[in-house]
C-alpha cells in the first residue's frame, strides 16, 4: 500500500520544488533562532541570501554529531526546552549523550514518516504488530509505536527482551509483523527452536528490521527461519529515529522520504558530492523538523543512492542501497579496510557456520591480528575434529579470500558468544590506538 501517494510518487521535479521552498525556510529559520549556525555560516562565509535553489545546498557547511555533544543539552534546539514535546537521548560510547527534541509537529512528522514504513513494508488491516525494539531514550520502540498509532493498526508495546513472553503472544495474540533489530529477530528464532516451537508455523509475516547493519544473508536466513518477509528500515535519532529510509518488498533499495529529509553521499575524506550509484557518506538536511532541525548532517553510515523509480513499487523517492557499514566502525586491520558486514556475508554462505561471530583485534609486536570467533551449530560441535579443522580452515580461507588479509579463525561452542536484544556488538578492538 502507498500511504501517500502525493508526496512518496511524485515527480522529482516536483519533490526538487519542495525540497527547494523548504530548504529556504530552514536556513533562514536557524540562522534566526541557533546562535550556533549564525557562527558556523559565518565561518564558512554563507548567509542565507546565498541559498536560492537546492542545489545551493552544498554552500553550507557540515554538521557532526560532536556538535550535538558540545552544544549539551539543549544548545540547538530552535525553540525553549519547555516548548517542546519529547526528549530522547542516546548514550555514546564517549561522553555525553546525544540529546534529541521533538515538538508536536515533529511528533506528527515521525508518525507520519513511519506510518509510511510500515504500510511500504505491506502492513494492511488485520495486522498486528508486536514491537520488540527498546522503548525508552532509544528511538526505535516509540518510533515505531507511533507509526503503529497513526497507520490505526493495533500495537503490542512488548520493547525488548524477556524472549519468552514475545514468543509467548506473538503465538497467543497472532501477531502477524514483528519489528526488531535482525539479530534479535534471529536470537528469538534460536529460542523458539530451543523450546520445542517451530518459528516457520508463528503467525508472522513480516519483520520491519534495523538499528545496525546486516547482510543480504542474513535476511535470508531470517526469512528462512521464520518464513517471513523481512525487509530493512533505516533511521538515526538526530534525523528523527526510524522511519528516515524503509525497504519496499521490492528489496532494491530503502526508499528515503526525501521530501522531509534531503539526502546527499559525499566521499568522506573530501566532503564534495559522489556520482550517483557510487558508495560514500551519507548527509542529510532535515527539511520541515522544528525543535532540532540539523544542516548537512554527516551521518557517518555509507551508501550509495539512486533516483530510478522503483520498478517494484513504483515509488519515486530516490534510494540507499542496504547500509555498508560506518565510517567509524570499517576496521583498519595492517592498512585494509574491513567491514564486519563482509565476514558476516561468508559466514552465511557456509554450511554448518551461524551468523554469531566476534571479531576480535590485537596488536602483537606492532602487527595487527584479526581473530575471528564463529559460532558452529551443535551437530558440527559434536562432530569429529577432523570436521571441524576442516571447516575452520574452509571459513578462514573464504574470509582471506574476501579481505586479502590474514585472519584466524576459532569456532567456538554453540550459544557461547553473548547475544543482544539491541543491537549486536561484533568488534573488540584491544588495541591501544
Ligand atoms: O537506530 C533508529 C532506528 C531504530 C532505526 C529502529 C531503525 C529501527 P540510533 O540509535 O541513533 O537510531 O542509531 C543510528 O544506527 O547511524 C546507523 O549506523 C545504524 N542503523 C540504523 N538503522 C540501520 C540499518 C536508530 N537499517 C545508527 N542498517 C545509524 C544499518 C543502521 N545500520
Amino acid at each position: 500500500m502507498i500511504w501517500q501517494e502525493e508526496f512518496e510518487c511524485m515527480s522529482l521535479d516536483k519533490l526538487r520544488d519542495l525540497q527547494q521552498k523548504r530548504l529556504i525556510e530552514l536556513v533562514k529559520r536557524v540562522w534566526d533562532k541557533v546562535p550556533f549556525y549564525k557562527k558556523l555560516f559565518n565561518e564558512k562565509g554563507v548567509s542565507p541570501a546565498d541559498i536560492k535553489s537546492i542545489d545551493d545546498i552544498v554552500k553550507l557547511p557540515f554538521t557532526v554529531k560532536t556538535d550535538l555533544r558540545d552544544n549539551y543539552p539543549f544548545g540547538l534546539f530552535t525553540c525553549p526546552v519547555n516548548e517542546v514535546n519529547e526528549i530522547h537521548a542516546s548514550s555514546g560510547t564517549t561522553g555525553k549523550p546525544t540529546v534529541v527534541a521533538y515538538t508536536k509537529n515533529d511528533i506528527k512528522l515521525w508518525s507520519v514518516v513511519m506510518g509510511r514504513s510500515i504500510a511500504m513494508a505491506g502492513a494492511q488491516r488485520g495486522d498486528i504488530i508486536q514491537n520488540a525494539y527498546g522503548y525508552g531514550l532509544f528511538t526505535g520502540g516509540l518510533g515505531v509505536h507511533y507509526g503503529a498509532l497513526e497507520l490505526g493498526l493495533p500495537v503490542l508495546p512488548m520493547s525488548s527482551g524477556n524472549t519468552q513472553k514475545q514468543l509467548q503472544l506473538m503465538h497467543d495474540f497472532n501477531t502477524t509483523i514483528i519489528t526488531c533489530t535482525p539479530s534479535y529477530a534471529l536470537f528469538m528464532a534460536e529460542e523458539a527452536m530451543d523450546r520445542g516451537i517451530d518459528p516457520r508455523k508463528s503467525p508472522l509475516r513480516i519483520g520491519i528490521l534495523g538499528a545496525e547493519p546486516w547482510s543480504q544473508q542474513m535476511r535470508d536466513k531470517i526469512e528462512e527461519l521464520w518464513n517471513i518477509t523481512a525487509l530493512d528500515i533505516y533511521g538515526l535519532s538526530e534525523i528523527i529515529g526510524p522511519g528516515v529510509a524503509q525497504e519496499c518488498p521490492g528489496k532494491d533499495g530503502l526508499h528515503v522520504f526525501a521530501d522531509h529529509f534531503y539526502p546527499e553521499i559525499i566521499d568522506p575524506r573530501t566532503g564534495d558530492p559522489v556520482e550517483e550509484g557510487e558508495d560514500g557518506e551519507l548527509v542529510f538536511t532535515t527539511l520541515t523538523k522544528e525543535a532540532l532541525p540539523l544542516i548537512r548532517y554527516r551521518t557517518g553510515d555509507i551508501t550509495s543512492i539512486t533516483y530510478d523509480k522503483c520498478n517494484a513499487c513504483g515509488r519515486t523517492l530516490p534510494r540507499i542501497s542496504k547500509l555498508k557499514g560506518r565510517t567509524d566502525d570499517m576496521l583498519i586491520v595492517r592498512g585494509i579496510n574491513v567491514f564486519p558486514s563482509q565476514i558476516e556475508s561468508v559466514l552465511l554462505d557456509i554450511k554448518g557456520a551461524q551468523p554469531h561471530y566476534q571479531l576480535v583485534i590485537d596488536r602483537k609486536h606492532s602487527l595487527d591480528t584479526l581473530e575471528v570467533q564463529v559460532e558452529v551449530n551443535e551437530d558440527i560441535f559434536s562432530d569429529e575434529i577432523k570436521k571441524l579443522e576442516d571447516l575452520q580452515q574452509h571459513i578462514q580461507r573464504e574470509i582471506e579470500a574476501v579481505l586479502s588479509l590474514k585472519v584466524d579463525v576459532s569456532l567456538v561452542e554453540p550459544r557461547s558468544l553473548s547475544r543482544s536484544m539491541g543491537k549486536a556488538k561484533r568488534v573488540i578492538d584491544n588495541r591501544n590506538i
